[in-house]
């Protein structure tokens, strides 16, 4: 489909991935080593959707724990990273303000820390699960984890170079760069959004953000889809008006009025994406279990709202719902894990589906809502568990 990035670049991207693979034995650079040798060691745990660039999701059963550790939190990047040396790395910061900045690591760790544990999401999870199919990243569940990210809150850098009040948005740019004839990955943020929530972070869980996650620093935008999480952050540009290119005009683009399952949508009709949807999966669960002795049903839940009111599980198709748990760590847009004791009442297959609902009051629908980008997928989670008399 001709709005989905990932689709229509998927065979430049394998042809591009051949003419890396010469170029290294050909004249091998730094950073092509590094590539290769974060592609190979990482994400060992992880399923490995693309061979190039990297982008591998993390088995939901993995996910049981409110926070997800660094070598197990999925990766997805547009293409090849490129990883700046931190000791060289400069964030520049300009555009309409009056004081430009050019901050090495070090100065950027002697401004006021900030920390925000929260869910990072990539818009095109469960892309897979859509029908009928939409091409691109066929992303499952696991798409998704829930960090701790610490560096300097952009509010501070932003008044620290005298932001004019004709800024009304924030362009972000990384330090990768796209194969030839591809549009760079540009982007812009509401100027509110990142004032209220923005970190330019620089670790991640208390360790220095790993390269595949944006070493040496990346933009956090609690609450917001993956796409905003510039990573290998160079640069933020203050500006009046949003940024264009084809990763705004085009992709990460929501219908105003989504039509039915297959339906193409011209971009006009859309709006860029910008928080995440009320969402819920089901991490734990035994795949068999007695009549009338209880078992544990486990899972996380989460929205672009900073929390979740409940979370309700059926075993009879989404007729009668009963509450579940919640967990009490808790951070604003951080996820919720919950816990929900099930008793079977009779021998049988039995089906399990979870729902979340946030403190605005959105209830997780049964089914996600098509769109031609296959994003924000927030179906219910359902698992099938065998109970034996
Ligand atoms: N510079 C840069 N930043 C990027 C991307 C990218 O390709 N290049 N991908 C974005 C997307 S689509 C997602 S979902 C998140 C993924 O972050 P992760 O790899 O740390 O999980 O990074 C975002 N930031
Ligand atoms: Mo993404």
């Amino acid at each position: 489909m001709a709005d989905n990035p990932e689709g229509r670049w998927e065979l430049l991207r394998r042809r591009d991935f051949i003419g890396l693979a010469l170029g290294a034995i050909m004249s091998p650079t730094a950073a092509l080593a590094a590539f290769s040798s974060a592609a190979s060691s990482a994400k060992k745990r992880l399923f490995q959707l693309n061979q190039y660039p990297v982008d591998a999701e993390t088995p939901l059963d993995l996910l049981g724990s409110y926070i997800t550790p660094n070598d197990l939190f999925y990766a997805r990047s547009h293409w090849r990273p490129s990883f700046p040396d931190p000791a060289l790395w400069t964030l520049q910061v300009d555009g309409e303000v009056s004081r430009p900045l050019r901050l090495s690591l070090d100065e950027l760790k002697r401004m006021p820390r900030s920390s925000a544990t929260c869910v990072l999401m990539c818009s095109g999870n469960g892309r897979g699960l859509f029908k009928p199919p939409v091409p691109g990243v066929q992303w499952h569940w696991g798409a998704v984890g829930n960090a701790c990210w610490t560096g300097v809150r952009v509010r501070d850098l932003l008044e620290k170079a005298g932001l004019k009040s004709s800024a009304k948005y924030i362009y972000t740019f990384g330090a990768d760069a796209p194969p030839a004839n591809v549009p760079p990955f540009h982007r812009s943020v509401e100027l509110p959004k990142l004032l209220d929530d923005g970190i330019v972070a620089y670790e991640m869980n208390g360790a220095p953000i790993p390269e595949l996650h944006g070493s040496p620093a990346r933009l956090i935008v609690p609450g917001w889809a993956g796409e905003h999480w510039t990573k290998w952050l160079t640069h933020l540009s203050a500006r009046s008006k949003p940024q264009t290119g084809f990763y705004m005009d085009t992709a990460y683009r929501f219908p105003l009025h989504p039509g039915a399952p297959g339906q193409a949508v011209p971009p006009n009709q859309m709006k860029p994406i910008t928080e995440l949807v009320v969402k819920s999966c089901i991490t734990s669960f035994p795949k068999r279990a007695k009549a009338g002795l209880p078992v544990m049903i486990r899972g996380f839940a989460f929205s672009g709202a900073p929390d979740i009111s409940k979370v309700e599980i059926s075993d009879d198709g989404g007729t009668t719902w009963n509450k579940a748990t919640l967990g009490t760590e808790h951070d604003p847009y951080a996820w919720r894990l919950w816990s929900f004791e099930w008793t079977p009442k009779a021998p049988g297959a039995h089906t399990l589906m979870a729902r979340a609902q946030d403190i605005r009051g959105r209830v997780q629908p049964r089914e996600g809502v098509w769109n031609p980008g296959g994003y924000l997928y927030n179906g219910w989670h359902a698992v099938n568990i065998e109970v034996a008399s």
